[in-house]
């Protein structure tokens, strides 16, 4: 059994303390000041985090690993591409109503996790821009990226742009499959209560057989009835429709073949028309992915090239002022002839008071005896600042995040005066190009699990 040396729980399913409310305290009263600016020299109160620093928040990407396995269990390739597209679906469902924010990482920072499906390394390669890479292995299965996210505040609405690209490898397939991340906005700064949405057009290319799926997460700013839908296809690199997959990022993802998705539009056009008037601003029917066939229009048919995202800038369309726009229930998500490719796992009871944590995340900050002993040095578990908010010290955790922030300033200070001049270099992973995007992203160097931490003379970052 493994016990956690810190709280004492074994295999903990909760915090060892729930949520402090932050009071009165709002966040418009801190952000005001801020409005059109990147948000990551804003200092935000402690008590608008949550226990978590952002390379534990990455590694939540991993919570459905099983579904890459599954990837990598099949003799086809679309088969495959369907499971690679559900697990970048799955890696986002953890978001869902989760408005705190995780602490920064601090330079040199990493994070380790090993579990049954993977294992997974992460470090914080650059502070500003703050860039965080992360390495997952397994037998059937790599995966790997860097992050780089951009908060920007428009007044009502955080608009948050993830950048980088993400890649998963199949070596049994000599595959490698990559996808860039969609943004994520935080509606209600000013007023009403927040909640958060992730829109905007994912494209999952398998790099060696040009199947794409292209995946448009809908936005509830046009139709509360899109809240959370996911919709899109698998093509070939002819551009030809292979399956059609739907779904709620928030809930569960599915695939049918396009005959069965054309069928179901025109036997249930009349529904949609009705229900489209209601709230819809444009009059094409519903539940068709607008923006991915716009997407599949401008897709140049083979030699394929990776296209790489383009950027936003404009700010988002902010929805009617208020609530949480409600979801739909009439409107159906089963499609006849339709597989579940991935269902999201049931928040823990008490997720509420524990800053929605789901339970794959009450988990990560745990420590037991044996992990502590091992683990390098500058693991996230050992922030002292995460530990007193995790217990409910908000103080104590405001005391040390400042302590720990002014310790990295002295050391950038001693770094730049001393006579080596030398750089601050991360120890894991190496500035280089995507090998198939080509976009500039940071490789794992390895060396991490054979744990020869004290003759490497890890920093002492705490
Ligand atoms: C979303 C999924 C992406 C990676 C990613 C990057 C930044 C994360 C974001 C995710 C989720 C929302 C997030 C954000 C950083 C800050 C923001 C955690 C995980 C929170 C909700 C900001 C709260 C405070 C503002 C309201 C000021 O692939």
């Amino acid at each position: 059994l493994r016990e956690c040396v810190v709280c004492g729980v074994c295999c903990r399913t909760t915090l060892p303390a729930a949520q402090v409310s932050t009071g009165d305290l709002s966040l418009w009263s801190i952000l005001k000041n801020a409005i059109g600016k990147e948000l990551s020299k804003i200092t935000m109160p402690v008590g608008f985090n949550e226990p978590l620093s952002f390379l534990q928040r990455m590694t939540e990407y991993m919570e459905y690993a099983h579904l890459l396995r599954l990837a990598s269990e099949q003799d086809d390739a679309v088969a495959r591409m369907q499971y690679v597209a559900a697990f970048a679906v799955s890696a986002l469902g953890s978001n869902w109503q989760r408005l705190g924010k995780p602490f920064n990482p601090l330079l040199g920072e990493t994070f380790e996790l090993e579990r049954p499906e993977f294992r997974i390394i992460c470090e914080q390669v650059s502070h500003h821009p703050p860039v965080s890479a992360f390495h997952a292995d397994s037998d059937n299965f790599v995966f790997h990226g860097s992050i780089h996210p951009k908060l920007k505040f428009w007044g009502k609405s955080v608009e948050i742009q993830p950048k980088g690209t993400v890649t998963v490898e199949l070596p049994k397939w000599k595959e490698a499959y990559t996808w860039n991340n969609v943004n994520c906005c935080v509606h209600n700064i000013i007023v009403g209560k927040l909640w958060i949405e992730q829109h905007g057009t994912m494209e999952v290319v398998n790099h060696s057989t040009g199947h794409r799926a292209i995946l448009e997460f809908k936005s509830a700013s046009w139709s509360s009835k899109d809240l959370h839908r996911v919709e899109g296809f698998i093509v070939d690199k002819d551009k030809k429709k292979i399956k059609f997959m739907y779904g709620k990022w928030t809930e569960l993802f599915r695939v049918t073949d396009p005959q069965s998705y054309e069928d179901y539009l025109k036997e249930n056009a009349h529904k949609f028309k009705s229900e489209g008037k209601k709230s819809d601003k444009s009059d094409s029917p519903a539940h068709t992915p607008k923006k991915v066939l716009a997407k599949l229009n401008s897709l140049k048919v083979s030699p394929f090239k990776a296209s790489v995202s383009t950027d936003n800038d404009d700010g988002p369309d902010d929805p009617p002022e208020g609530d949480i726009p409600a979801s739909d229930s009439t409107f159906s998500i089963d499609i006849p002839n339709s597989v579940t490719l991935w269902e999201a796992d049931q928040r823990p009871e008490n997720s509420a008071d524990y800053y929605n944590f789901t339970g794959f995340a009450m988990a990560l900050n745990e420590m037991d005896a044996e992990l502590r002993s091992k683990m390098c040095p500058t693991d996230s578990r050992l922030r002292p600042d995460i530990r007193k908010l995790e217990e409910g010290d908000v103080d104590g955790a405001a005391a040390e995040k400042n302590r720990l922030e002014e310790k990295q300033r002295e050391t950038r200070k001693a770094r730049k005066a001393s006579s080596s001049k030398k750089d601050w270099k991360p120890r894991w992973f190496a500035q280089d190009t995507n090998p198939h995007t080509g976009q500039e992203d940071w490789l794992y160097q390895g060396g991490y699990w054979e744990r020869n931490f004290k003759e490497l003379e890890v920093e002492d970052i705490f």
